[in-house]
Order: C-alpha cells, then sequence, then structure tokens
C-alpha cells in the first residue's frame, strides 16, 4: 500500500539554496523514494512573485511524489502539520550591517518561526536550521516552541563536514565516499574546529586513520582547518554568490540521515543542543559527532581530544555564549 504525504516545509523557499533544495527533495532524495510529499514553501511577501515561478518549475518537473505545493508569506499555513522543517529563510548579511544587527534581525524571525511551529506543527517535528547565524537561531527557534523536544531542533554543520572530508579526499587521492567520521566541531562559523584525527579512509580494503593516510599532522591543523573554515568566503569570492548548491546538498544529507539513522561505526556532524560534552558549554547549539538510530541522534562519546583540539573547541565555545548572550539580550529589550 502507498504511504500517506507527509508534509515537509522549506523556508527562504525563492532563495538559491531551496532553487537545489527543493528538487533534490521532491524527488525523492532525502525522504525516500516511496514516500510521496506536500511541500510547503514560505517567504516574505515580496518575495511571492518569485515564488510563483519556483511552484510553476516544480510542476514542470512532473515529480511523481510531489502531490502538491503551498506557496505563502504565512508562518501559520507554512508550519500546518509539517513533520520535517528546514529553516533556510534568513535575513542576509548587508553591507555595512555589524553582527549583531544580522543577529537581532534574524533572532526576531526565528522567535516567529518557532511559535508558529509550537502551535502547527507536528510535535516530533524536524527541524535543520540553515539560516545564519544558524547555531544561535536553532537555539532561539526551540526556545520559542516548548511543546517540541529540543532534541527536534539542529543546525547545519554538514557542509562544513562534506567540505572537510572533500579535503582529505583529494589529498589522499581516493573517491570522498572512502572518507568518514571526520568532525565539526562548535559554531558553524569560522571559528568551527574541522577534525580529522578520529577519521578514517577506507584503503586497500579497510578503515585506516586518517591521520595515517594523510601523514602529514601539520597540515591537519593548519591548512586543512583553514581551508574548511574559509570555504564559505572562498565560494563567494568565485562565484560571487554564497555556496548554495552545496549547502542543499548537505541540507538534504543532514535530513536523510536523521530520518533514516547512521551505519554502525560511522557517525556525522550536527549543530545540537548541547549537555556540555567534552568541555562543550551546556545550552547552546553546539556542533559534535552524533550517531542516529530510531530518528534520534546521540552525541558520539569517549573520543579523546589533545591539547590542540580542547584549545580550538574553547575557542567556539565562547563564540556560541557570546552569541546567546547578544540573542537573548535581543529578546529580551
Ligand atoms: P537567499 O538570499 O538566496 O535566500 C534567502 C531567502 O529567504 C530569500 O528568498 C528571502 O526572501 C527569504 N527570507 C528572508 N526572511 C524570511 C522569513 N522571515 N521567512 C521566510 N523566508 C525569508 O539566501 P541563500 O543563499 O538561499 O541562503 C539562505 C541562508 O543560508 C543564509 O542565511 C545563509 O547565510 C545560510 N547559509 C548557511 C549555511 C550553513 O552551512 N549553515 C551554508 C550556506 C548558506 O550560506
Amino acid at each position: 500500500m502507498e504511504s500517506e504525504p507527509i508534509r515537509v516545509v522549506v523556508t527562504g523557499a525563492a532563495g538559491q539554496i531551496a532553487y537545489s533544495l527543493l528538487y533534490m527533495i521532491a524527488k525523492g532524495d532525502v525522504f525516500g523514494s516511496e514516500q510521496p510529499l506536500i511541500l510547503h514553501l514560505l517567504d516574505i511577501p515580496p518575495m511571492m512573485g518569485v515564488l510563483e515561478g519556483v511552484v510553476m518549475e516544480l510542476s514542470d518537473c512532473a515529480l511523481p511524489l510531489l502531490r502538491s505545493v503551498v506557496p505563502t508569506d504565512d508562518p501559520v499555513v507554512a508550519f500546518k502539520d509539517v513533520a520535517a522543517a528546514f529553516l533556510v529563510g534568513a535575513m542576509p548579511r548587508k553591507q555595512g550591517m555589524e553582527r549583531k544587527d544580522l543577529l537581532s534581525a534574524n533572532v526576531k524571525i526565528f522567535k516567529v518561526q518557532g511559535e508558529a511551529l509550537d502551535k502547527h506543527a507536528k510535535k516530533d517535528v524536524k527541524v535543520l536550521v540553515v539560516g545564519n547565524p544558524a547555531n544561535t537561531n536553532a537555539l532561539i527557534c526551540s526556545r520559542y516552541a516548548p511543546s517540541i523536544p529540543k532534541e527536534n531542533f539542529t543546525a547545519m554543520t554538514r557542509l562544513d563536514q562534506n567540505r572537510a572530508q572533500a579535503q582529505i579526499a583529494a589529498k589522499v587521492n581516493v573517491p570522498v565516499a572512502s572518507v568518514s567520521n571526520v568532525i565539526i566541531w562548535g559554531n558553524h562559523s569560522s571559528t568551527q574546529f574541522p577534525d580529522a584525527s578520529h577519521g578514517t579512509v577506507h584503503m586497500a580494503g579497510k578503515d585506516i586513520p586518517a591521520r595515517d593516510a594523510v601523514g602529514d599532522d601539520v597540515w591537519l591543523r593548519t591548512a586543512f582547518v583553514e581551508t574548511v573554515q574559509k570555504r564559505g568566503a572562498a565560494v563567494i569570492n568565485a562565484r560571487k554568490m554564497s555556496s548554495a548548491m552545496s549547502a542543499a546538498k548537505a541540507a538534504g544529507d543532514h535530513m536523510r540521515d536523521w530520518f533514516n539513522g547512521t551505519p554502525p561505526g560511522k557517525f556525522v556532524s550536527m549543530g545540537v543542543i548541547s549537555d556540555g560534552s567534552y568541555g562543550a558549554p551546556k545550552d547552546v547549539v553546539f556542533s559534535f559527532p552524533v550517531s542516529i538510530k530510531n530518528g534520534k541522534w546521540e552525541i558520539v562519546q569517549g573520543l579523546v581530544t589533545d591539547d590542540f583540539a580542547k584549545e580550538l573547541l574553547d575557542v567556539t565555545g565562547k563564540e556560541l555564549l557570546e552569541e546567546r548572550a547578544e540573542a537573548i539580550a535581543v529578546i529580551e529589550a
């Protein structure tokens, strides 16, 4: 018997990440080739004309799984009965805008969306925040959706993970799928810590430590970390627009793994509510290595972090505490 369609919302649906993401979702890359879908598309009123064009294109894709599309500028309609939410839409950083101004504009958006999720979404909705500052936006969104478990709010660091795995694969000269368990710790910002010290590379029929495969610890602690931290800026410099195709792919990877789980012994990185593991501050959305089973993530425990790692974890944790304080000041003002 055919499954009932699930409702999935994408916000920022007229934007560039959504343009790639909607196609991936609608053709079955995220929720599987047997799962019919109803897509809810949220954007702001001035974008409704553009959104109409996106709806036309989705229709013209003639995708068998896509049962209907609900374009709207009303969060109540957008979040009604959704089982999964991709919160991509956010206020972009404009010239002359301070980090504080950006945070302030976005905190307000994610407060409204949290409240709408709380009232209208399914109680087990899985929420992925892509819009920046993604970690703090996810924290605020969760705060305004108290009837939904905090574990259901996550922030995307999968693009950073994918970038890190691609760097290792290129260095060792193996296909990217041969690289596993590279971790992104902390904030999705330039303070993130891409860490290959627990990673593995599948070579000659077995998994070997990424450090041995690379054979260059200096590179792993310098050029590798910096390349991943600054990759977003490098794409903007080259393309004159921010990462979109790769961001959409990462959002799909994140949600697919959350629904389907991770294979034994493998983990992925997600921004999740921190319980203080690995010395991270509690109650911020911090990117950790997680394994996933039955739709629930768990922070991978027992990895040994050296002094170098501890120092970088500390820097990114401090930044998240600062963002949280700024965000709360905006809300409570
Ligand atoms: P675009 O500017 O192309 O699209 C954003 C869309 O969001 C626009 O159509 C805008 O009208 C809409 N929007 C704004 N406020 C909204 C609201 N209150 N409700 C619904 N929609 C709203 O940006 P795009 O390139 O698609 O990037 C979207 C977000 O992803 C940005 O915040 C960006 O910084 C962030 N990114 C996050 C990444 C991550 O790894 N976490 C990587 C890629 C990307 O930079």
